[in-house]
């Protein structure tokens, strides 16, 4: 079996299974070549080519267990009909959902076929890959979508989300609920096409009070996980709730998945005691410490096996490569967690 796929099924493992979050990306020479070939972000996402070609650079470099389709997570909106455009150097920026009429046009607002060329790549992938590297698909979780579509733009803390969320819970719901019907077909497809491990990305998971966090993040995301198991029973499914701290419990018994990734803050032992006897655990190199490298990288590098390994865990970052990640540092790492 895949060793990421042995991981997840708590199956042992000869070293614990590696793959980093935002693998494929700027730090990567090769990866800038490429996407000088584009005009735009989404272009690079909508052809298969070269979406293929830039999941497979980090695979061949660094010999990975797992490639991560390269997409994002905003192509659910783009394809729900809202306007999308990825600004250099700005971040994504969107036209914000505000009112009802906004949140009512979604509904059969989703055409599938605007992410046939992903699902495209998701099949180029499956035949291109070994039989040691896992393929992994996957998709925003519903709350963290739904932050960009009503804000519109990156923001430390949301507010317009908020204001919805706590003044207009039912248009929240319902927006959410959107989000879940075609986040499920997305994946879904995903799945047919060769995707063997679907990862729910909940990045702004840590800016709700509890019981807005079991409302906005936990229900729609059980429902999507309730749906996907009933179409896929052995499908592993994993999520991270980036920044839930306390909550990270409650998230991973309320949403039904079978694996956490755990955020640089989370605790080792706090982790290894509450979450890994029932939950697989993926993570959580703090990024920074890959671009440190050195003896700092490598000494955290194997606390974190030391306290989440050796069976059911995946090694990984806390969040995603940074651009001035140095390659030569992955390299070291990959090594690394390999000798132990
Ligand atoms: O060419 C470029 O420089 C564009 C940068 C870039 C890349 C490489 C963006 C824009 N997205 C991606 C790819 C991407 N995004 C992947 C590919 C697979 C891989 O990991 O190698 C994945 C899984 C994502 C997921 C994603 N996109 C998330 C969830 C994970 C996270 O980082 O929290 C989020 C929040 C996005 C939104 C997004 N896409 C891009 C940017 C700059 C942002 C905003 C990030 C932010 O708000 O902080």
């Amino acid at each position: 079996m895949k060793p990421l796929l042995a991981a997840l099924n708590r199956q042992p493992t000869k070293h614990p299974p590696i793959w980093l979050m935002r693998q494929a990306g700027r730090y990567l020479p090769e990866y800038r070549d490429i996407r000088r070939r584009v005009t735009s972000f989404l272009e690079l996402c909508y052809t298969p080519e070269l979406a293929t070609e830039v999941t497979l650079q980090p695979i061949r470099r660094f010999g990975l267990d797992a490639a991560i389709l390269f997409s994002d997570i905003l192509v659910v909106p783009h394809a729900l009909g809202r306007n999308v455009r990825f600004l250099e150097g700005e971040g994504p920026q969107l036209d914000p959902v505000e009112t009802d009429r906004d949140v009512d046009a979604l509904t059969d607002g989703f055409r599938m076929a605007v992410l046939d060329p992903v699902i495209e790549t998701v099949t180029r992938l499956r035949a291109a890959l070994d039989d040691q590297t896992a393929l992994i698909g996957f998709a925003g979780a519903p709350w963290t979508v739904a932050c960009y579509m009503i804000d519109g733009s990156t923001s430390r803390d949301w507010p317009k989300s908020r204001h919805m969320a706590f003044g207009a819970p039912d248009r929240m719901d319902r927006l959410l609920a959107a989000l879940v019907e075609c986040t499920e077909r997305y994946l879904v497809r995903q799945v047919e096409a060769g995707a063997e491990v679907v990862q729910l990305f909940e990045s702004w998971a840590g800016i709700l009070p509890d019981t807005a966090f079991e409302r906005f993040v936990i229900r729609p995301t059980a429902d999507l996980v309730e749906r996907l198991r009933q179409r896929f029973p052995t499908l592993p499914i994993v999520g991270f709730p980036r920044g839930a701290g306390a909550l990270y419990e409650t998230y991973a018994r309320g949403t039904g998945v079978v694996g956490v990734s755990l955020d640089s803050t989370v605790p080792l032992s706090w982790a290894r005691e509450r979450l890994a006897p029932t939950w697989v655990v993926q993570g959580n190199l703090d990024p920074m410490l890959l671009v440190v490298g050195g003896s700092a990288m490598d000494r955290s590098a194997r606390r974190i096996v030391e306290q989440l390994g050796p069976s059911g865990f995946i090694f990984n970052l806390g969040h995603g490569v940074v651009p001035e990640t140095p390659p030569g540092h992955v390299e070291a790492l990959v090594r690394t967690v390999r000798s132990l």
